[in-house]
This record gives C-alpha cells, sequence and structure tokens, in this order.
C-alpha cells in the first residue's frame, strides 16, 4: 500500500524537530512558508546593508590622509561589497533573484541598517565605524555564524573573520589620532560622541519591543536576543574606549558588579524610528546614489546577460 504524504502539521513539527535538534537546514529541505519569508527578510536586510554601508566610508578614500590609510580603507570598502555578494547569494537559494531584492530596497519594501543613515563629517569618523560599528555588526555576526539557516550560517563565517580586521583598523586608526595633536584627539573624541548611540541602536529595538525576536529565536534564526548582544557590545566598548583613552558619551554608563556588567542610559528609540522610517540625515542620499549605481550598472548586467545567453556556462571563455 502506498505510503501517505506528511501533512502540513506533520512537516511543521518535523521541521521545529531539526531546528530544536541544532540541525542546519539547507535550501533542498522542506521549510515552512513563514520562516523563508523571514530568512529571506533579514538576510535581504543585511545584504543591502553591507551594500550601502560603502557609502558612507566610500567618502574618504579620495582624502584618506596617507597612501597607507587609504590602501587599507580601500580595502575594506571593496570587503563589504564582497559580503553583499555573499548575501545576495544566500538570498538566492530562498528562491528571490538579486534583481528583485534591489527592486524591493528602492521601493521601500526592503530595508538597510539604521546605522548608515548617518553622516561621515571628519576623517575621524572612518575609525569610528571600524571601532564601533563593525565591532557591533561582528557582536551581532559572531551569534549568527551558528543560525539555523546552512547558506546564511556559511556566509557568515567568512564575514566574521574579515570583519575583525576591519574593527582592528578602526581602533589604530582612532588609537594614532587619540596620541597626535589636540586637534586630532577632539577629532576623534567627536567621533565616537557622534557614533555612539546609533550605534547601539543598530541591534535593534528592546526584546520587548521586538516583534519578530521571539520566532526567530525559536527557529534559531536569531541565537542571541538584541538587548543580550547590545550588552555584550557596550562591555567590550567600555575598557576599549579606555585604552583609546577616549570617552564613551554616556553619564549613566557603570560598571554594576551585582549584574556583572555594564549599566547604560536610555536610548532615544524615537529617533530610531525616525531613521528606520526614512527621516534620518542620509536617508535619501544613500537610496539616490544606490539608486544611480544600479542605473549606471545596466549595461553591464546586459552584457553579461547577453554573454552567459551566447555560450550558456557563464564562466566559460569562448573559443
Ligand atoms: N536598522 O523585531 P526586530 C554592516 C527593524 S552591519 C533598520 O528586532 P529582527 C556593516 C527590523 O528589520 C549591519 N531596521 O527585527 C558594518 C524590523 O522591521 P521589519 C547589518 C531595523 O530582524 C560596517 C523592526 O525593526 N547587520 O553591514 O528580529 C561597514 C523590528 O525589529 C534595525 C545585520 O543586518 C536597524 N538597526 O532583528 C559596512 C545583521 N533593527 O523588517 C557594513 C543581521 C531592527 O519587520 N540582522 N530593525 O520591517 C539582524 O541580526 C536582525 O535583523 C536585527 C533586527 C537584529 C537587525
Amino acid at each position: 500500500m502506498a505510503q501517505e504524504a506528511p501533512g502540513e502539521d506533520q512537516r511543521a513539527a518535523g521541521f521545529q524537530a531539526l531546528v530544536d535538534a541544532d540541525h542546519r537546514l539547507e535550501p533542498r529541505d522542506w521549510l515552512p512558508d513563514r520562516y523563508r519569508s523571514m530568512v529571506l527578510r533579514q538576510i535581504a536586510q543585511h545584504a543591502h546593508s553591507e551594500v550601502i554601508g560603502m557609502q558612507p566610508e566610500g567618502n574618504w578614500i579620495t582624502r584618506a590622509p596617507s597612501l597607507r590609510r587609504k590602501a587599507i580603507l580601500l580595502a575594506k570598502v571593496q570587503d563589504e561589497a564582497g559580503h553583499g555578494l555573499y548575501l545576495y547569494a544566500a538570498a538566492e537559494t530562498l528562491g528571490v533573484a538579486r534583481e528583485e531584492l534591489v527592486a524591493r530596497l528602492h521601493d521601500g519594501r526592503q530595508k538597510y541598517s539604521s546605522i548608515f543613515n548617518y553622516p561621515t563629517r571628519t576623517w575621524a569618523d572612518v575609525g569610528a565605524i571600524g571601532w564601533l560599528v563593525d565591532g557591533a555588526a561582528i557582536t551581532n555576526q559572531l551569534a549568527l555564524t551558528r543560525t539555523s539557516y546552512g547558506p546564511y550560517a556559511r556566509a557568515m563565517v567568512r564575514i566574521c573573520r574579515e570583519e575583525s580586521f576591519h574593527q582592528r583598523q578602526g581602533f589604530e586608526l582612532l588609537w594614532a589620532l587619540a596620541r597626535g595633536t589636540e586637534a586630532q584627539r577632539r577629532m576623534a573624541q567627536d567621533a565616537v560622541d557622534r557614533w555612539w548611540w546609533p550605534t547601539l541602536m543598530m541591534f535593534g529595538p528592546p526584546d520587548a519591543r521586538s516583534p519578530h525576536t521571539a520566532q526567530s529565536m525559536a527557529w534559531r534564526i536569531k541565537r542571541v536576543s538584541n538587548d543580550e548582544l547590545r550588552q555584550r557590545f557596550v562591555d567590550m566598548a567600555v575598557p576599549q574606549a579606555a585604552a583609546l583613552g577616549l570617552t564613551l558619551p554616556d553619564p549613566e554608563l557603570r560598571w554594576n558588579a551585582d549584574r556583572g556588567h555594564h549599566d547604560f542610559g536610555p536610548i532615544d528609540w524615537e529617533e530610531f524610528q525616525r531613521v528606520v522610517g526614512g527621516d534620518g540625515p542620509c536617508n535619501a542620499e544613500r537610496l539616490r546614489v544606490h539608486r544611480a549605481a544600479h542605473d549606471d550598472g545596466a549595461w553591464v548586467r546586459a552584457a553579461a546577460a547577453a554573454f552567459a545567453a551566447k555560450h550558456r556556462d557563464p564562466v566559460a571563455v569562448p573559443a
């Protein structure tokens, strides 16, 4: 007698059992539609962030103060493009083409990280982004190397290796400024003052007000909650700021021996909502530049597609 195909409930239970057993899920596995759309939302947002994130730092490539600094910054910004590529490739395993993901970014159906809507006013901002923003990114992404969706987890492993170099270059840049002239030290402090709070917002809303955290953790897409990651980051940044000789702009920041963590002051969640809602200092500019670059690259995509169609194997060199 032919065996009956498992029903939707049975499949869902089987899926959850795999997740609970810490099984890596692969594109060929049966995945609930909501799991697919949740992973896709997060990977796509992450991919867009990597690519849009090239803009604030790219702004300083032509004005880097030395050849050495320029070479380092060029390599870093190029790495971010590579991270975007790994992540778009991971997102495409869920059946949505990159072209469509870019269209969703452009028409506002998908987001990118709030942090990239702030301007890079001075050279020290490159250091603050490397130290704080990449530091926050690694804190979040290290946890994501264990995410339940295989292609995303594998992309994270490669990305984290490169991010740790990025964070060090930011720290080293600020270290040099903090030990330079008084004007350089002030510039470093001013950059840290401006990037500190937006960096804390990168981890997303508090757990109690995060609509996706509970389901995302149950499916092990997210392994650590927004608040816990934020706390890990603060605990890491405080001694590093002391080593730099710079202060963090929070009068309530202090060690709490009972909790074994640093307490910190309230985050301005209204500012976060404003920035995520499109009204940050650079939202319009970031999307305008992205759209223009996409339009400028149309001929490259058309040429690559024509080449692939003609030779079938896009990497084969024609005879
Ligand atoms: N910005 O329920 P929640 C980098 C949205 S580093 C904008 O907590 P979730 C780089 C969220 O999407 C940055 N939106 O959501 C570094 C949701 O809205 P929707 C990239 C945010 O997904 C240096 C709503 O708020 N890293 O690339 O469970 C140089 C409710 O939030 C933000 C990643 O993307 C935000 N900061 O948790 C260059 C890490 N936070 O979608 C490049 C991967 C929250 O319902 N992503 N929202 O409309 C994650 O880990 C998670 O998606 C988050 C949010 C922790 C960010």
